[in-house]
């Protein structure tokens, strides 16, 4: 047993609702979801995460009794709506430490956020031959919008190698940081491996260089705290669905100074302050990059995940996570024929596995049959792929409210699947 502290895993398995500040189960209505008669392991969380009964309570309301669009009537509907959106602006502002909510931009998500990024900061900023420097763990939507831009722009994209355990080689990094880098965008946590980067040490070693940073905090702000402040990023980027909200909105985090000097990315209503047909000024921040209707049942779900996330306890949180991260490692790695693909020093609670002789896809569908939900395939990190030489992981990704029990559910499906291919 590598850690007497976790038990042995014919333990009794510790259930979320034993410790004293996991919220209880019935706060996400879709834990009770069940498949062949059976109540669903949910372990497919970096895809999307559950949501809480409060953040479908607050789209529901919004749908049901408080429908009106924002930013454009005096009437009482339209006031109410535009009092929620914005209150939940500065719900996110203080979730990550921003300093304003000028500096929170809602957008679709993750994906988008960073495109625009691209397309805005990049046109502006980026000339010939300067490099945007980003890892090699990242989801392609950190990849592709940088490619675009180099094909447009004639710059360069350089990728930091990562090692065995699916780390960065800080020498690397080191070594690729010149003054020819005019952007480094990095993951903060990786979807497929789990690692978690030292980005606060790359921001101080770019900053250093006056090299702006975007963080995509995609799988990092549903498992600590977040503070735009403490990091110093320029550019940070999440995705609501992620962070128990729900899908189609995201936030662009950017520092003022920044996205004042950036150009809007879509033209329409709402990021405008006059429009004629010779001249148009636009709207103030963040407005100039919210043009059109938003997602506002969205964006007040998304308000609402974290107020439910703000009554919880992070330490709590990271502890909780930690303990099943090392259960579940340990009794994966005792299965024989399984190979963990990420195991850096740093880890979030992400497993991602082969198991000899079986093609992951398959293995996904053996599990589902067991009623244990994992995602198999690339997600979307080709070059990860690549990199340990598989073509695709199952991957079993947690959240606070999955349990020792689940992961034990994971151990037997697996050993059935390992049955069936013998
Ligand atoms: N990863 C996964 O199963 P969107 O799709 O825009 O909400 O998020 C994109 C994204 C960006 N960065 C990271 C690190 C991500 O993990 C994701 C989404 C999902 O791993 C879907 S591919």
């Amino acid at each position: 047993m590598s850690d007497p502290a976790l038990g042995s895993s014919t333990d009794r398995a510790v259930d979320s609702s034993d410790r004293p500040d996991a919220p209880p189960r019935e706060d996400f209505p879709n834990l009770a979801a069940e498949f062949k008669g059976r109540p669903i392991v949910y372990l497919d969380n970096a895809a999307t995460t559950f949501k809480p009964r409060t953040v479908i309570e607050a789209v529901t309301r919004h749908y049901s009794s408080q429908t009106a669009n924002v930013h454009r009537g005096v009437h009482h509907l339209s006031e109410q709506a535009t009092a929620a959106y914005e209150g939940a602006r500065e719900k996110v502002r203080a979730f990550i430490g921003a300093d304003e909510t000028a500096e929170i931009v809602f957008t679709r998500g993750s994906t988008e956020s960073i495109n625009m990024v691209a397309r805005s900061y990049g046109q502006r900023f980026l000339r010939p031959g300067d490099e945007i420097l980003i890892s090699g763990m990242e989801h392609h939507s950190n990849i592709v919008p940088w490619q675009m831009l180099c094909e447009e722009k004639g710059c360069v994209l350089r990728v930091i190698p990562i090692n065995d355990r699916g780390e960065i080689i800080w020498e690397e990094f080191e070594r690729l940081l010149t003054e020819k880098v005019k952007l480094l965008s990095v993951v903060y946590i990786s979807n497929s491996l789990g690692t978690v980067n030292p980005v606060r040490k790359m921001i101080q070693a770019a900053r250093a260089m006056n090299i702006p940073v975007l963080v995509d905090a995609a799988q990092a702000v549903n498992h600590r705290p977040v503070n735009v402040r403490d990091l110093d990023c320029d550019f940070l980027v999440f995705s609501g669905h992620k962070l128990f909200g729900p899908t189609g909105v995201g936030v662009l985090y950017g520092k003022r100074a920044l996205l004042e000097e950036m150009p809007p990315v879509y033209g329409g209503g709402d990021m405008i302050l006059s429009v004629s047909f010779e001249q148009t000024t636009y709207n103030a921040l963040p407005y100039k990059f919210e043009a059109g209707t938003p997602h506002i049942a969205g964006v007040i779900g998304l308000g609402a995940a974290i107020d439910y996330l703000n009554g919880l306890s992070w330490d709590w949180i990271t502890a909780y996570e930690r303990d099943l991260l090392a259960y579940g490692t340990r009794r994966l790695t005792e299965i024989d024929g399984v190979r963990l693909i990420g195991t850096a020093k740093e880890k979030a609670a992400v497993l991602s596995f082969v198991v000899e002789g079986i093609h992951p896809h398959d293995l996904g569908t053996l599990l589902n049959e067991e009623s244990v939900a994992v995602r198999t395939g690339h997600h979307c990190t080709q070059p990860v792929m690549k990199h340990f030489g598989v073509p695709a992981t199952a991957r079993a990704s947690l959240a606070f409210y999955n349990t020792r029990q689940d992961l034990d559910r994971l151990v037997e499906a697996i050993e059935k699947a390992k049955d069936v291919f013998r």
